[in-house]
């Protein structure tokens, strides 16, 4: 496994699947499944932040001090460096905890993807390479998150036309799976 070609693509080719660490892709940014401080945890976010150096944390510190003194919002997105990873950029944003209460957590998961995608956009960059966002520590079922993630990747890509690839990184060959199972994206 780990092979992209052993994973359908979606979307006329333009959303990929593969088994993998998303610290060594070599994409223009990696998609951190960060919370609300900004300031590291464990997962993808811990695995991000040792892979790529202190520059990131910098990045992180300069953003809350500046623009989200607060904290990020859940569903919101912002863009660092990757420091020492392969990919250019990381583009942290937060997910909804799965079972908490307050708004719609479908809403603000896709959320997660359209703003993350979004800001790839603005940015002029074309790989992105994304976690199953919420699916680890914050408890959202692989199953749900498929979908919820399937149609928000889909409705950007449609926003976005200058993306070129949205690669879908799983730890677990068993989520990836899942993923495959349980997408929505148009059979187009
Ligand atoms: N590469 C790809 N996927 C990974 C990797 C990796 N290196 N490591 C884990 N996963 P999680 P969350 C998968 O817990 O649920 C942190 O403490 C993992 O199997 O990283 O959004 C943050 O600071 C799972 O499917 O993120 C937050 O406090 C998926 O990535 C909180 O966790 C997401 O798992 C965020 O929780």
């Amino acid at each position: 496994m780990g092979d992209p070609t052993d994973y359908p693509s979606f979307a006329g080719g333009r959303v990929t699947v593969k088994v993998g660490d998303i610290t060594q892709e070599a994409v223009d940014a990696v998609v951190n499944a960060a919370n609300g401080t900004l300031m590291g945890g464990g997962g993808v976010d811990g695995a991000i932040h040792r892979a790529g150096g202190p520059a990131i944390m910098e990045e992180c510190r300069n953003i809350r001090a500046t623009r989200y003194p607060d904290g990020l919002p859940t569903g919101g997105a912002v863009i660092t460096t990757a420091g020492r990873m392969p990919a250019r950029h990381v583009i942290h944003t937060v997910g909804p905890v799965y079972g908490s209460g307050g708004p719609d957590r479908a809403e603000e998961l896709a959320r997660c993807y359209r703003n993350s995608l979004e800001i790839a956009a603005e940015e002029g960059l074309a790989k992105v390479a994304f976690p199953a966002i919420s699916t680890g520590i914050y408890g959202y079922p692989m199953e749900e998150a498929a979908a919820v993630s399937s149609l928000a990747i889909q409705e950007a890509l449609r926003s976005f036309p200058s993306i070129e690839e949205v690669r879908l990184v799983f730890f677990l060959s068993r989520d990836a799976e899942v993923f495959v199972r349980h997408q929505a994206f148009d059979a187009r």
